[in-house]
């Protein structure tokens, strides 16, 4: 399995995050794709790529003219302002108020945002650009003949929907995969979310679409973030009524329970008869994440993905989230690892 990644990824790395109160270091942060590189190549993987250059048509499939501006322009814009900091929202268009878009920076910030805990600095659309082309140049490699692929996402993809960034995500990186798969000729993807986070990016994005089917696993939104979308009744709208599926799971889910819903998820992707399959990768289910709830093991990550092999469909695995940054490479490349015994 060749990776695709890009030293670019460190061109973000905000001063902080707001979390449980405090300005604390990002857990999204630039160790996370070392520890998968060593992880890689300490377990005997040796082909990595750069990407190619991006084909931002793919982006304008996926995200609005708007935000997509919005996103190459917001630290300019805010520097112009005055302002030295990383760039961060403080108002939001909340129940009752206009959704339209303001001119003033900080109304765009909040206007764009889905949470507040994700900076934009003054390096960050380089990162952003990296990660999108990763997902881009991995999803050709499938396309072209390779049974899978990895792409090294960073900054991640799943939160960023059609206009809306936040939690950690910017241009939705599995979008990407699934758009480059679909222009290469393939009728149906499957997008297999098994981030701990419901991919509400990823799901706002193909709603009403039903040449892309949507399964995301994930802690229930009552208790976790993203808390606004991925309830099991989010199934799709009109063209894509019934292509999209969520499985909310319990706070302390094990293995077991996990994996009766990624059974369930296997079968629905067999069903569909999808012609290939994108990964969002996220590990983040790991029971030692600082910031998630379920309680899946190192070994758990190998057996799952032996149990994703079985589709036997081309592959674009996707980095999402995981902020166990130690064990993070371990259990990214139990998964691959699993997947190609
Ligand atoms: O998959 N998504 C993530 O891993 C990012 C979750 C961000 C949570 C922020 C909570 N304040
Ligand atoms: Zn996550």
């Amino acid at each position: 399995m060749k990776t695709v990644y890009s030293p670019d990824h460190r061109f973000h790395f905000p001063q902080g995050e707001l979390s449980g109160g405090a300005f604390v270091r990002p857990f999204e942060c630039p160790e996370r794709w070392q520890y998968i590189v060593d992880a890689l190549k300490g377990s005997g993987y040796t082909e990595f790529l750069n990407p190619d250059a991006l084909d931002e048509s793919y982006l304008l499939n996926i995200h609005s003219a708007g935000y997509l501006d919005f996103l190459k322009t917001a630290w300019s814009q805010w520097q112009q302002a005055g302002f030295s900091g990383d760039a961060l929202p403080t108002v939001f268009p909340a129940r009752r108020m206009q959704q339209r878009e303001p001119v003033d920076i900080d109304g765009r910030l909040g206007y764009y945002a889905m949470a507040l805990e994700t900076a934009i600095t003054e390096t960050t659309w380089k990162a952003v650009y990296s990660s999108a082309a990763c997902a881009q140049t991995a999803a050709r490699l499938v396309a072209e003949g390779d049974a899978c692929a990895f792409s090294l996402c960073r900054p991640p993809g799943h939160h960023a929907a059609y206009d809306l960034y936040g939690g950690y995500c910017f241009i939705n990186n599995a979008a990407v995969a699934a758009e480059v798969l679909l222009a290469a000729g393939k009728q149906r993807v499957s997008i297999l979310d098994v981030d701990f986070h419901h991919g509400n990016g990823t799901q706002d994005i193909f709603y009403q679409r039903n040449d892309v089917q949507f399964l995301s696993l994930h802690g229930e939104p009552k208790e976790a973030f993203p808390h606004f979308l991925g309830y099991a009744d989010e199934i799709g709208e009109g063209a894509g009524e019934g292509f999209n599926i969520n499985y909310p799971l319990p706070r302390g889910c094990p293995y077991q329970q996990w994996l009766t819903a990624l059974d369930d998820a296997l079968d629905k992707v067999n069903q569909y008869d999808a012609d290939a399959l994108v990964i969002s990768l996220g590990v983040d289910t790991f029971e030692k994440d600082p910031i998630s709830f379920f309680k899946l093991k190192q070994d758990d990550f190998y057996d799952y993905g032996a149990r994703i092999a079985q589709l036997n469909k081309p592959t674009v695995f996707v980095m999402e989230g995981g902020y166990a940054v130690e064990e993070i490479g371990v259990n990214t490349v139990n998964v691959l690892n699993g997947f190609l015994k």
